[in-house]
């Protein structure tokens, strides 16, 4: 079969064998191409002037008389309203919230939180932690250039917080150190807003009467750390402290129990744990049933005698304390895996605007 018959035969619009067709294209004479047609024809509401539907009777509609002639468009029940611009609370925030909420419900008050900026003496010294402890020097710590130190340390407290670093007291035999007053003077961001409660509880022995007393505090708190998926230079702690005369080790895990099932953590397993400010001390771990495992949810103890004997509280008067961070449940809850995508400058704005409002404890 020729190629001069086979092409005259497609032109008559005869069907050509595939074999031919193949043989041809072989012999690179001929291409196939593959073209698309449409017909257009009249649909049912075809008209050669669309009349336009009206939307609204409008005031001219109305003077001119001619709504009586129009044709309103169908009303759209399921059209989406004009987005309204609301505010979104940030995720983080709507934690607190809710954990603010469970503390006033405990029957905590807020403790004043608002200066990051702290002196070493508040952060570390009233604490019992030593001058040479690792946590205080600037791999850990942010220390201030200008104000580099502080003047407004109470002097009399600061003699007795130097004598129980130096030689102990209260049955404790201190460290033994030589403390150095220019170090607690040191400015720092502080590291922990334990800083905080150690002025609370000093400003509370203060009082000729000692009255029981639970605070809380939910702020940020600073850490020269390496940052990773879970860990800023900066976090929000949340710290919780009962001070009250006898409270036992049984009465933190009590508290503890009762604190975390608000919260929707109701298996707590606790793990001896070391803190330079309290003895004993226990990190606190939960079964999280969404992600089948013990989940580390934070940090508790008993604050020292050396700790609380030389700010002036009675005898007798134990202080119970915990504390964990607000990014790690907001993480857990709003399922965000990397803390950038939550806290800083490269938070989206669509996370915000899309995350539900948190409920706690369900
Ligand atoms: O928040 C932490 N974990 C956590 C908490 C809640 C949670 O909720 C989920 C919804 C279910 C999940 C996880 N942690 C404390 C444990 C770890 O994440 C830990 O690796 C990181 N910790 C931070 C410090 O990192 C350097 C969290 C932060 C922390 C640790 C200790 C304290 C506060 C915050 C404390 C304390 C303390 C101890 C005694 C007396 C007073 C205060």
């Amino acid at each position: 079969m020729n190629c001069k018959s086979s092409l005259e035969d497609w032109r008559m619009g005869r069907v050509i064998a595939d074999k031919v067709i193949d043989d041809l294209k072989r012999r690179k004479l001929v291409t196939k191409e593959k073209s698309i047609w449409y017909s257009l024809k009249k649909g049912p509401e075809f008209v050669a002037k669309r009349k336009t539907l009206a939307t609204d009777v409008t005031r001219e509609h109305l003077k001119s008389g001619d709504w009586k002639d129009l044709e309103f468009k169908d009303y759209n029940y399921g059209a989406q309203g004009q987005p309204i611009a609301i505010g979104y609370s940030q995720p983080l925030l709507e934690v607190r919230e809710a954990i603010q909420n469970i503390f006033l419900e405990m029957g905590f008050s807020e403790m004043p939180t608002n200066m990051y900026v702290e002196s070493s003496f508040w952060n570390f010294d009233a604490l019992f932690q030593p001058q040479q402890h690792p946590a205080r020097d600037s791999h850990d710590t942010f220390f201030l250039k200008a104000p580099a130190t502080t003047t407004q340390l109470p002097d009399d407290y600061l003699e007795k917080v130097k004598q129980v670093h130096q030689s102990g007291g209260h049955g404790s035999k201190g460290y033994g150190y030589d403390w150095k007053r220019d170090e607690a003077e040191k400015n720092l961001l502080r590291t922990h807003t334990t800083a905080v409660s150690t002025r609370m509880l000093y400003k509370l022995a203060q009082e000729k009467t000692f009255a029981p007393k639970r605070y809380y505090s939910i702020d940020r708190v600073f850490r020269n750390e390496a940052v990773d998926r879970t860990h800023l230079a900066e976090f929000h702690q949340i710290e919780g402290l009962i001070c009250d005369y006898g409270l036992t080790l049984g009465d933190l895990i009590g508290v503890l129990e009762d604190f975390f099932s608000r919260l929707g953590m109701s298996k707590l397993r606790f793990k001896p744990a070391y803190n330079p400010y309290t003895e004993p001390s226990m990190e606190i771990f939960s079964y999280h049933d969404g992600l089948k495992k013990w989940v580390e949810i934070g940090n508790s103890g008993m604050f020292r005698p050396e700790m609380l004997l030389p700010m002036g509280l009675p005898e007798g008067v134990n202080v119970i304390a915990w504390g964990l961070s607000l990014e790690r449940p907001t993480m857990i809850l709003y399922g965000i895996d990397n803390i950038r995508d939550l806290f800083g400058p490269k938070v989206d704005f669509n996370l915000i605007k899309s995350s539900p409002i948190c409920r706690l404890g369900l």
